[in-house]
């Protein structure tokens, strides 16, 4: 495939190179990105882009679904294993859109909603005020304890006893601590709210059993499916089976139209590789990494959102540093250390040049990297803070990720990028 588009689009082609290099010769320490398999790869890649098919399996509107629809059910029912749900709807493009779907499931417009704050770790369609989620929506916004990092579920209770609202979403994107589903769910049923978890991030931290399932105390779970699940990019959502109808007619015909069926294949071969001890044993490894380099971070003066972590990410405050997330973020990017700014909870700063700095795990551990690597990225990520205006540091900091990078290789289903533009 790939010899055809050399020859066919030599331009694009040569895209493609240069970001297979970048993404072998960096270390991504994004929490949301990863690598994903040869087979995830050949699904998504495959013949399935060309085919229409709006509906369900058995009640679609096009013909030529005889392998649609036994792909879409082999689909349905991996999720339902992997997670234990009743109902598994696998379509959603991107989390965003299953987690309108959620909403849409179960409320009106005009129908009041509570997530976390984007500011605080939420997020943007947990009903932030940009959007569309608030508009559509009343939104009520509860926060971390900014003392703790840490969710007060004492709060979060007395600002849902306040407001009444028909959802509490919980999850997050940038929150480094264990989320208390059960918790949740109490107070939703207490208010007489539904309970609607979103587990983008932390979707194979549950398959693996190192965090605790929110599917027996949610009405929905939202998730994506290329984070720390390790599969192409979309979106899934699990439910018990009383929403089942509902969940579905909002996803198709309410928001989209014909699933996007190579992602869906992808997702299916990426939940049999989830359901599997290798699966297992790297999620756990993912969390491994995480708390070595958090606390190697803490050894060189960081201040980590929380002081630590539970799971695939790690927050870092770097106010004391005096460098600002988005300068920190670019110098780090020059030195070949891919992360993202990020704000941290009450940031004095904006979230164009917010105080925070965001990593993650996934992807180093997928290229086989345990807790000795870690920290050897927490002492890269140090040189960078301490040269951060010394380009010629910053350089030799690269060279010395690079030669890490040569020693965990990128598993061999990426395109042998050309040694030459590294
Ligand atoms: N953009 C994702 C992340 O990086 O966390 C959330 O959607």
């Amino acid at each position: 495939m790939i010899t055809a588009l050399e020859q066919y689009d030599p331009q694009i082609y040569e895209l493609i190179r240069q970001e297979a290099a970048r993404q072998s010769g960096s270390i991504r320490l994004i929490p949301s990105e990863n690598y994903v398999s040869k087979a995830v790869m050949l699904a998504s890649g495959s013949c399935l882009t060309n085919k229409y098919a709006e509906g369900y399996p058995g009640k679609r509107y096009y013909q030529g679904q005889q392998v649609t629809d036994l792909i879409e059910k082999t689909a349905q029912q991996r999720a339902k294993k992997l997670f234990k749900a009743e109902h598994a709807n696998v379509q959603p493009y991107s989390g965003s859109v299953a987690n309108l779907a959620a909403y849409f499931a179960l409320i009106k417009p005009g129908d009041t909603i509570m997530g976390l704050s984007l500011p605080h770790g939420g997020h943007l369609t947990h009903g932030w005020k940009v959007s569309v989620t608030s508009q559509i929506f009343n939104s009520v916004q509860y926060t971390v304890n900014p003392a703790t990092g840490r969710f007060d579920y004492n709060r979060i209770e007395e600002l849902a006893k306040k407001h009444k609202p028909k959802i509490i979403i919980s999850g997050a994107t940038a929150y480094p601590r264990e989320i208390d589903f059960e918790i949740f769910g109490r107070i939703a049923r207490d208010v007489g709210a539904y309970h609607v978890s979103d587990i983008a991030h932390i979707a194979g931290l549950v398959v693996a059993g190192i965090h605790k399932s929110p599917v027996p105390y949610s009405d929905i779970v939202s998730t994506t499916t290329h984070k720390t699940l390790r599969g192409p990019r979309g979106g899934m959502l699990l439910c018990k089976a009383e929403h089942a109808k509902k969940v579905d007619k909002a996803v198709f015909p309410g928001l989209q139209g014909g699933p996007h069926m190579q992602t869906l294949t992808a997702i299916a071969v990426a939940m049999a590789e989830a359901d599997t001890p290798e699966f297992v044993a790297y999620a756990k490894q993912v969390v491994k990494n995480a708390k070595a380099l958090a606390e190697k971070l803490l050894e060189y003066g960081f201040n980590l959102v929380s002081g630590g972590t539970d799971n695939h990410l790690i927050l870092i405050d770097l106010q004391n540093k005096n460098i600002s997330g988005r300068k920190m973020a670019e110098a780090m990017d020059r030195a070949r250390l891919v992360a993202n700014r990020n704000t941290i909870p009450d940031d004095p700063n904006p979230p164009s040049n917010p105080s925070g700095l965001r990593l993650g795990t996934p992807a180093i551990t997928t290229r086989g990297m345990k807790e000795a690597q870690a920290e050897q990225i927490a002492a890269f990520i140090n040189k960078v803070a301490e040269n951060i205006d010394n380009e010629s540091a910053i350089e030799k900091v690269g060279k010395e990720v690079l030669l890490l990078c040569s020693q965990f290789t990128v598993p061999e289903h990426f395109i042998i990028p050309n040694k030459n533009s590294i």
